[in-house]
């Protein structure tokens, strides 16, 4: 039976390219680490004629008609949300992250007001009060910064600038930082500044969810959480809170920020909510771990310099500049080049700006949907090591990418089947 009919009709061209990133994604080792593979059932949703209708609103309290099916899938993603995170309330509607976090300044701050979050370069997320991003212009944001010798969250000094600046939020959950947060840490230094607490957990939500990762909830006032990431759903992200921050929050989306929900995409969290209570995927998320500890631990057989010299989550960050003579981006183009995806990232206190950075960031979460162990994982930093060792020499690169495409063919990956491309 011919693949995607409709499309072959329609629109062979992108029919062939969605095919060639089926591909890409089968024969390459993906780690940049916010980044997964979403199960068929999710895929299925996410293309569904949910797609079709309007729903500006929440369930029950619509402007538009004909919401008797789209009000009975947003309740039961949101009833899910809150059963699986043990939240008050939760809102599926926002488009992703970036707009999750605005609806929430939008809900507890005002213009002009101050917040503390980590700065980008640092591990921090753009929206987190970065000077280039709204969230850095909009409010006086003075961001934290790791520790210079630990490389970690240095609790003592986030309080005393606590206590300087008196933040009306203080915002934890990162994009490049590879311990575990210490989520009450922060509640006590917000109750004894009086700052809202707000907890962004995009990156960690899988490990949260599969037991693996200290919860936020209920310590934090608001959260975020992005759906696609470690949690294995849709691009999506979700509002999750106290009760006392629903009703400002529900109007910061809308009608403060978005009009119609994404109703497709809110069916297929659903779907991955209702993945993440299983068994496998409790298992799933303890294997993302070690799986991480695994990897950094051969790298750091190669001489690799690991940000805060390892991982407890998904994530690991290496310097390579001073460590290994090779820029970020030069050592990330390589490793794409054999096979292995990875993305260049700053490192903290880089004398390089996030465009040059000196350290390549790698996460767990997608090599570990296609069922690779720790075996494969000393492989993999074997073969890391190797390319950045010979970076300029084209023949490595392509052995390597052969081995690569080689160990990928039996590891299957969810939601991609090689027999529709014969
Ligand atoms: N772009 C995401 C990441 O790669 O971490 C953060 O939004």
């Amino acid at each position: 039976m011919t693949y995607l009919p409709a499309l072959k009709d329609t629109d062979p061209e992108i029919r062939d390219l969605i095919i060639a990133e089926e591909k890409r994604e089968w024969d390459k080792i993906r780690l940049i680490p916010s980044e997964n593979y979403a199960s068929t059932a999710v895929l299925e949703a996410s293309g569904s004629v949910l797609t079709n209708k309007y729903s500006e609103g929440y369930p029950g309290k619509r402007y538009y008609e004909g919401q008797q099916i789209t009000d009975i899938v947003e309740t039961l993603a949101i009833e899910r949300a809150k059963k699986l995170f043990g939240v008050e309330h939760a809102n599926v509607q926002p488009y992703s992250g970036s707009p999750a976090n605005m609806a929430v300044y939008h809900a507890v701050l005002e213009p002009g007001d101050a917040i503390m979050g980590l700065a980008l370069p640092h591990g921090g997320h753009l929206t987190h009060g970065w000077k280039v991003n709204f969230s850095g212009k909009l409010y006086r944001s003075v961001p934290y910064e790791l520790d210079p010798q630990t490389e970690r969250l240095n609790f003592d000094k986030i309080r005393e600038q606590a206590l300087q600046v008196r933040p009306k939020v203080i915002i934890a959950g990162y994009t490049a930082y590879p311990r575990t947060i210490e989520w009450e840490k922060f509640r006590e230094i917000c109750d004894e500044v009086g700052a809202f607490f707000h907890a962004d957990t995009s990156h960690i939500t899988g490990l949260i969810v599969g037991g693996v990762h200290p919860n936020p909830f209920p310590i934090a006032d608001t959260g975020i959480t992005t759906t696609h990431k470690s949690l294995r759903g849709p691009r999506g992200a979700m509002i999750l809170c106290k009760a006392q921050f629903a009703e400002k929050v529900d109007k910061a989306i809308m009608p403060g920020l978005q009009g119609g929900p994404h109703n497709h995409t809110t069916a297929a969290i659903a779907v991955a909510l209702k993945e993440a209570t299983t068994p496998e995927f409790k298992a799933y998320a303890k294997q993302i771990v070690a799986n991480a500890k695994a990897l950094a631990d051969q790298l750091l057989t190669h001489g690799f310099r690991l940000v805060s010299g390892g991982t407890d989550n998904h994530l690991i960050l290496f310097e390579v500049q001073k460590s290994k003579g090779i820029g970020g981006r030069e050592a990330a183009k390589a490793l794409d080049a054999a096979g292995i995806v990875t993305n260049c990232n700053t490192v903290p206190f880089d004398p390089n700006p996030p465009f040059k950075p000196s350290g390549v960031r790698i996460g767990t979460p997608a090599i570990t949907s296609r069922g690779m162990k720790e075996p494969e994982m000393r492989k993999l930093g074997d073969w890391m090591s190797e390319v950045i060792e010979h970076a300029d020499d084209a023949k490595v690169l392509a052995r390597i990418a052969g081995e690569v495409r080689e160990l990928c063919q039996s590891f299957p990956c969810p939601g991609i089947d090689p027999k529709h491309w014969a």
